[in-house]
């Protein structure tokens, strides 16, 4: 049974699992948010499975959800959303900090009393003839000491099942918060709200779109948008946006990272966090098949990593999401067989293409294009078309669990300890493949400075150069000069127990004068991470040159590969004037911060142009 919208609440759902709560921060809450948006029925979420089955019931008989094959594709189904929401929407999502400088330059700021004041007009009534839902849910497994409890107020069914595979959503969320957890308020609305005898549209949504953070109060409010990080507010706008706040306040980090175990034949372990801007491999690193033999990695996370300094002074990192959204095109049997294995059931897709027997395709994951599809759009397709099948963003939710590498570690709340970080970026020229941070402060400066080149020209001129620092340009919740001092502050709460994780910066897309790629990838970044171990171990020298330690030619495992000796070099290679001019480019990016860069950042810049002399 749902309840009716009125000030009472009767707390229970459809399957007699009744959700129960004493907290009345939490019931207040939710009255005054259906007071205001006027939902028809009020639905607690308690995460099981005939509630999923139920709202996944709902959303076929609404055409938000067309079931796939069933024996091509257990229990899986293909969203199709409006062509008007498709991804994040940077331009419309804000940090409504008190002060205009806590948000910093590359945040976009609004004022917090304006924007509530505009999401006070925006959600008024947005939920009329729609069922609210109530969604408490974790990030992070329960009694981890980073572990931390959200309730997502939602319209939109689409929103429940995508969170249910995210987090770990429903009852045991609320059992957190029952146990006097405090939690993070999350409000969202498709902003369609239906008359009296109107019908549905299959993916409702707004062409007004606001996702609003409001650092100081740990909230948010998204309108508007149904897709992804737009939505799933668990995802960036908690375990990044408000997270990276709470973190700076509480002295760990929120980052935007994947994390794996690597075990060498030899049985040594090392976990290694790592973080790339977009479409620099994140995923298929996370997922990696090593070439070289006897090597293992295992997945312990994609996207987000959480990481606190324990009680012995040792930097722990753990995944605090439940599932993958991950990006479908350019995913394949040859990029990242784990990703083909892991989607092979129990999985939504949204704006994939489909085929004529009812199984998914999008652009990469066959060689041979199908003759005939039906594109993310609805429209009959086929290769002659010239418009892609499955939209470029588009997306496959499905939980970590179906991962066949994922480490059994992966919801182990005291995490696992973090030997390496990387820091990586997709540069034509300039930076070598790999090199080793000369101290945390340099680590940090490759963190702040690293850069991408675009490869899409949708986003700007196509090659442009993009500083993304640390990845977390659109995710940090705060200041980002203030995010370089908390990661300084955190190497100095490192050095009293000396255990400090290497840091190194990666280019797997370095291009030779030919322009054509000098280094294979994938699952040869194996032979990357073993000079990364063997630095860990001691066992291997290097050289030193403005950006870091390289690797000396011969220690770099290439046995197998087809690669000639000037190429090893070219990839390894620094040029003085290259680093110094990039150097110098990227002070634009520090004079833009301004004041709030750490001086150790302007040191480590400094020392960079003066080493390239
Ligand atoms: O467009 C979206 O909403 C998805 S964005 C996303 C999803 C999964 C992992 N990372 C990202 C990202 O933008 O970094
Ligand atoms: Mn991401």
């Amino acid at each position: 049974m749902t309840t009716t919208s009125n000030d009472s609440l009767t707390i229970a759902d459809g399957h007699a699992h009744v959700v129960a709560t004493t907290r009345k921060d939490l019931l207040d809450w939710v009255a005054e948010i259906a007071r205001l948006t006027k939902p028809m029925n009020i639905q607690w979420c308690d995460g099981s499975l005939s509630e999923r089955q139920d709202l996944i019931a709902l959303m076929v008989e609404s055409e938000t959800l067309i079931p796939l094959n069933g024996e091509l594709r257990p229990n899986s189904f293909l969203a199709r959303s409006n062509p008007d929401d498709v991804a994040r929407v940077e331009g419309r999502t804000f940090i409504c900090s008190e002060s205009e400088k806590d948000a910093g330059p590359t945040n976009n700021w609004h004022d917090p009393d304006d924007m509530r004041s505009t999401l006070s007009g925006l959600f008024t009534e947005s939920m009329r003839g729609r069922t609210m839902y109530v969604i408490p849910f974790l990030m992070g497994p329960v009694g981890s000491p980073v572990t931390r409890v959200g309730v997502e107020i939602t319209d939109s069914p689409y929103v429940v099942v995508s969170m249910g595979t995210m987090t770990r959503m429903g009852r045991i969320a609320l059992d957190v918060i029952e146990s006097g957890a405090d939690w993070v308020k999350a409000v969202h609305s498709v902003g369609a709200p239906l008359e009296a005898g109107e019908a549905d549209v299959a993916w409702p949504c707004n062409s007004t779109k606001y996702i609003s953070h409001f650092p100081e109060s740990r909230e948010i409010w998204s309108f508007g948008s149904a897709y992804g990080g737009n939505a799933l507010l668990g995802k960036k706008s908690f375990a990044l946006r408000i997270a990276s706040a709470m973190a700076r306040d509480e002295g760990w980090l929120a980052e935007h990272m994947m994390l794996v175990r690597i075990t060498s034949p030899e049985g040594q372990v090392a976990h290694i966090a790592a973080a790339f801007p977009s479409a620099c491999g994140k995923t298929n690193f996370a997922m990696m098949q090593p070439t070289l033999p006897g090597w293992t990695v295992e997945t312990l996370g994609d996207d987000i990593v959480w990481m606190w300094i324990d009680e012995n002074g040792l930097l722990r990192a753990l995944n605090p999401e439940a599932g993958f959204f991950g990006v479908a095109p350019g995913t394949s049997e040859a990029t990242n067989p784990v990703a083909i294995q892991t989607l092979w059931g129990n999985t939504i897709f949204t704006n994939v293409a489909l085929t004529d027997n009812g199984d998914v395709w999008w652009e990469g994951l066959t060689k041979e294009k199908p003759a005939h599809l039906t594109d993310w759009t609805g429209k009959s397709w086929s290769p002659e078309s010239g418009t892609p099948a499955a939209h470029p963003n588009s997306r496959f939710t499905v939980a970590i669990d179906q991962c066949p590498t994922a480490a059994p570690e992966w919801s182990d709340p005291r995490g696992v300890v973090v030997d390496a970080i990387i820091f990586g970026g997709r540069r034509s020229h300039t930076m070598p493949l790999v090199t080793e941070a000369r101290s945390w402060a340099h680590g940090v400066y490759l963190g702040a400075t690293m850069a991408s080149e675009r490869t899409a020209a949708a986003e700007g001129t196509l090659g442009e150069l993009r500083r993304d620092p640390f990845a977390m340009a659109p995710f940090t919740g705060y200041n980002v000069g203030d995010h370089w001092a908390h990661w300084l502050s955190i190497g100095e709460r490192l050095r009293v127990s000396g255990r400090f994780p290497r840091i190194f910066h990666v280019n797997w897309f370095r291009r030779g004068d030919d322009g054509q790629f000098l280094w294979p990838g994938f699952g040869d970044n194996i032979r990357v991470v073993k000079w990364m171990m063997e630095r860990l171990q001691g066992t291997v020298g290097g050289v030193v040159s403005p950006v870091g330690t390289l690797p000396k030619l011969g220690d770099l495992d290439l046995h197998g590969l087809d690669m000639d000796v000037a190429d090893a070099n070219a990839i390894l290679s620094v040029d003085g004037a290259d680093i110094e001019s990039d150097a110098v480019d990227a002070q634009t990016l520090l004079t833009t911060i301004g004041a709030t860069v750490p001086d150790e950042v302007w040191s480590e810049n400094a020392e960079t142009i003066e080493l390239c002399s």
